[in-house]
């Protein structure tokens, strides 16, 4: 194999892996077209219109008098801007959702947040490849749970209280990776071909 044809399969590989991840990625400019990070924009129906997906960015971007704190759902119920999780205080501020789940973005100036300055944000894990089919329907999930044991006679710690969920499987980066190698593997058999 040449140095040249190396260079090619290399070159294809990097490219794919880059059309990738420009198609995974998306930016999200909070509240615009039409408003922004600012009280007068309904930010709850803007959130509401817009897909988030894992590897997705939120982009504040707003003036002096604002800023981005990201806080626990209370604390955002409550407009609470003690204990945040982050502060970002320079636009643009831009925020990676890394992970999906809820996350909850304050404005910390005075008064900011009661008068609607504020946005959760619920991300979802990356979508899976559109089946031709209908899509499949989870299949019901056994409520036959055998109950714990009642303790009786005054024994205050009961450990069978709460049983979490069985935990859902991780969203596959495994499985993007996967993408990503078939792809680079398709690249590779059509350098071949010319
Ligand atoms: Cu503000």
């Amino acid at each position: 194999m040449t140095g040249a044809m190396m260079t090619k399969i290399l070159m294809s590989i990097i490219a794919t892996t880059m059309i990738f991840q420009l198609a995974l990625a998306v930016d999200h400019n909070v509240g615009k077209p039409n408003g922004g990070w600012d009280q007068s924009t309904d930010l709850k129906s803007w959130a509401s219109a817009q897909t988030f997906i894992v590897g997705d960015n939120l982009v504040f971007t707003y003036t002096g008098s604002h800023d981005v704190l990201e806080v626990t759902k209370d604390n955002y119920d409550s407009c609470t801007t003690l204990d945040r999780i982050s502060t970002n205080l320079f636009s643009p501020t831009t925020i990676e959702l890394t992970d999906a789940g809820n996350r909850y973005f304050i404005c910390g100036s005075a008064g900011h947040c009661d008068q609607g300055m504020k946005v959760e944000i619920q991300t979802v894990a990356a979508a899976t490849p559109p089946s031709s089919d209908s899509p499949p329907v989870a299949p019901p999930v056994s409520t036959d749970v055998p109950a714990p044991p009642v303790i009786s006679g005054g024994s205050p710690n009961n450990t069978g209280e709460t049983t979490n969920p069985p935990p859902t499987p991780e969203p596959s980066s495994a499985a993007i990776f996967n993408i990503l190698t078939f792809v680079s593997m398709v690249g590779f058999v059509f350098l071949m071909m010319i």
